[in-house]
């Protein structure tokens, strides 16, 4: 499937996150983890594309930056109605996450995790190169304490050789209580074979609703530019 993303909106504030019309109630996913994990670069290793701003400093990104992604048709018609959203958060501290982690968690992002209706998998990341935190399982408590779908991925995979990858994964595993974490290199993009399985996996994500996922539109717009994102 060719997608093609379209940037939605920057929201501070729990009243600015986007509205079911504009968003034909896709199913959402939410990136998230500490800061300077790697969520910007993973999304815009996903789509190929800059999309996300990347940070140099720790803590750049302040909002939760909304993006569509549409279908692009063979005919190269980009279709009305958005496949996915993905939702880049801000990070977390690095001190101890709670419930309330900072003002901003408590704040907007807290309620974004336990009470928006199209959240449909939130997308964890834990950095590869450093031992498993506290914070991250922290987070991972809290969306089993919300009953949040979710998936570990491993960022910047390619600082590590195949042997210490490999021990890093397992001792994540292990800390984080999960069956299995998508090692991923944002800098390889596509060519990784981690963010493959990853696409595979979003793909897949559904909204718990029958209704909304039987929905089937064939609108399309204008024809596909370049940049699309093909995974
Ligand atoms: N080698 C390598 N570096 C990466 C990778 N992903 C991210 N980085 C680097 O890590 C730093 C932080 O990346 P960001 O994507 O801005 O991290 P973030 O989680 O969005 O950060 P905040 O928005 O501040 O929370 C940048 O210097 C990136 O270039 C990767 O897969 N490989
Ligand atoms: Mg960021």
């Amino acid at each position: 499937m060719r997608l093609k993303a379209r940037f939605l909106l920057s929201a501070f504030a729990e009243d600015q996150f986007p509205a079911v019309s504009r968003t034909s109630s896709a199913p959402e996913i939410a990136f998230l983890g500490r800061s300077n994990v790697g969520k910007s670069s993973l999304i815009n290793g996903l789509l190929g594309d800059v999309q996300a701003r990347v940070s140099s400093t720790p803590g750049r990104t302040r909002s939760i930056n909304f993006f569509a992604l549409h279908e692009v048709t063979p005919a190269g018609q980009v279709r009305q109605k958005p496949e996915l959203i993905f939702a880049d958060l801000p990070g977390y501290g690095y001190a101890k996450i709670s419930r309330s982690i900072s003002a901003e968690w408590s704040g907007f992002i807290d309620p974004y995790l336990t009470n928006r209706e199209q959240l449909a998998l939130c997308c964890c990341l834990v950095d590869t190169n450093i031992p498993p935190q506290d914070s991250d399982k922290a987070l991972i408590d809290f969306l089993r304490s919300i009953r949040r779908e979710f998936v570990v991925v491993g960022t910047k995979s390619d600082r590590l050789s195949n042997n210490t990858l490999a021990k890093s994964l397992a001792a994540l595993k292990r800390d984080l209580g999960v069956p299995e974490v998508i090692a991923c290199s944002a800098k390889l993009g596509k060519q990784d074979k981690g963010m493959k399985a990853l696409w595979t996996r979003l793909l897949s994500t559904r909204v718990d609703d029958p209704e909304t996922t039987e929905q089937e539109s064939t609108e399309v717009e204008e024809p596909a530019e370049s940049g699309d994102t093909a995974p």
